[in-house]
């Protein structure tokens, strides 16, 4: 049976929410440089229930809107498995003891929790615009940073779980591990589509392998290189993708990926005057290739890129649903200058409504609404195929409240990392979780 919203719905492509639960060791590992919310909260103690609750209700919310959501289960962490790669040894007591003694960064990136941001996962090419009427999912690699590099493996296995007709569905493998072929997935890619016209691919990177003009203070993650492997291996013909660079001094101010200072649906662009290089041309070239877009570029004098950043305004989630077009913005939007740019959408006719959400414990470490989701545009019949468990309604969604509530600690420092009790607390937790969504032997250690 497909999910109550989707029924309602008669588009060719819907365009389904995937969202990550933060997981039990949610910290704040101060392990991403360049994304200041992460450097600021260094070391702070976390709240793994109440983040995962936080990231529930968002789905909720979606639900209640007429959005079709579904569930990314977390990946197991701490990551043993790369603690004894680096030669810790013994017993999970015994490997963890050492590495917090030994290698504390280590052992951060081991537990980090970062996978919760979605956004990140994948690029989606749906069926309607691949060159070979397929669905492709290109995990991301995410070697820009140790501790996500790794996420890559586990979600690549988890997609080709959930995503269970490869004919229809086809999940690709990674770009590989180098540097230069650096690729974080949809949180630099936009797809634009006005009805009746072609969809554009907007692929923003940060630099290109040569390097040249990079930002001087943070790195750039996405490289040309990465974005253009992307879309070849989505099939993509040319004159469906256009790319776009960072400007280097967005990237220098906190916008470590592209979705900080940009949002994109359908035919409507909300984005930052200091978004990218050549921006007037950049422009001018998305109006030319997708009829009737609408942009409303925000200007530095009404949103200091600083404050757009700290507000993280434009990590919202643009969707069109029943009632108009929505915005789901951070509750930190909601003040200041971000709140009279809010109204300016709303005046112009940008969008509809504007939701508020409290993701405290995401945006601490640099996730608004729009990292903590990857849409996948799928067909009815591509929808039917997903491991049914994924797809969410109101009684699955409070089925998960009550696993958070019994398997989530309140409260997480630096030290309790090293806790051996934590790495059976998350076991339990997600051995649980594949029961709970009817994933079966869902995990590398149930096998
Ligand atoms: O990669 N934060 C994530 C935030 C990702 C946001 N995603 C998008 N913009 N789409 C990152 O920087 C912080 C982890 C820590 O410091 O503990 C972190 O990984």
């Amino acid at each position: 049976m497909p999910p109550a919203n989707v029924e309602a719905m008669s588009a060719p492509l819907i365009e389904v929410q995937f969202d990550g639960l933060p997981g039990p060791t949610h910290h704040f590992g101060g392990l991403s440089q360049g994304n200041l919310a992460s450097q600021v909260h260094a070391g702070f103690s976390s709240h793994p229930r109440a983040a995962a609750r936080q990231s529930l209700a968002k789905m909720r919310r979606l639900l209640d809107l007429g959005a079709v959501q579904a569930v990314l289960p977390p990946l197991p962490r701490p990551d043993l498995e790369r603690l004894r790669a680096a030669g810790f040894s013994g017993d999970d007591q015994a490997v963890l003891a050492a590495a917090a003694a030994q290698e504390p960064q280590l052992l951060r990136w081991a537990a980090s929790s970062a996978f919760m941001w979605t956004a990140n996962a994948a690029t989606v090419v749906p069926s309607t615009d691949s060159g070979d009427g397929r669905c492709h999912i290109i995990p991301a690699n995410l070697v820009a940073m140790p501790h996500r590099a790794r996420e890559a493996i586990g979600r690549t296995d988890q997609f080709r779980r959930i995503f269970r007709d490869a004919q229809q569905v086809m999940v690709h493998d990674p770009l590989p591990s180098l540097a230069d072929l650096g690729d974080e997935g949809a949180a630099n890619h936009t797809r634009l589509h006005a009805s009746g016209a072609r969809a554009l691919h907007l692929f923003v990177h940060g630099r290109t392998a040569a390097g040249a003009n990079p930002p001087l203070r943070f790195p750039a993650r996405q490289t040309r290189e990465a974005s253009a492997a992307v879309a070849r291996l989505g099939t993509l013909a040319d004159d469906r993708v256009l790319h776009l660079r960072q400007h280097p001094a967005a990237i220098d101010a906190g916008a470590f990926h592209n979705d900080v200072v940009m949002v994109g649906d359908g035919a409507v662009v909300l984005v930052h005057e200091r978004a990218w290089l050549d921006q007037p041309a950049a422009l001018a070239e998305m109006r030319r290739r997708v009829p009737g877009l609408a942009i409303c570029e925000v200007s530095d004098a009404d949103l200091p890129l600083a404050e757009a950043v700290g507000s993280y305004l434009f990590n919202s989630q643009l969707l069109s649903l029943p009632e108009g077009r929505t915005l789901i913005a951070p509750a930190q939007a909601g003040e200041g200058r971000s709140a009279a740019v809010l109204r300016r959408f709303r005046d112009e006719g940008l969008i509809a409504h504007v939701e508020l959400l409290d993701l405290g414990e995401s945006m601490a470490n640099g996730g608004g609404p729009a990292c903590l989701r990857l849409r996948v545009p799928l067909t009815v019949s591509e929808i039917a195929s997903i491991a049914p468990g994924v797809l969410l309604d109101h009684a699955r969604i409070a089925a998960l409240e009550v696993w958070v509530d019994r398997h989530y600690r309140e409260t997480l420092t630096a030290a309790d990392l090293a806790d051996p009790a934590l790495v059976e607390e998350g076991r339990r937790a997600l051995a649980n979780l594949s029961e709970l969504l009817g994933l079966g032997s869902f995990y590398p250690f149930q096998r």
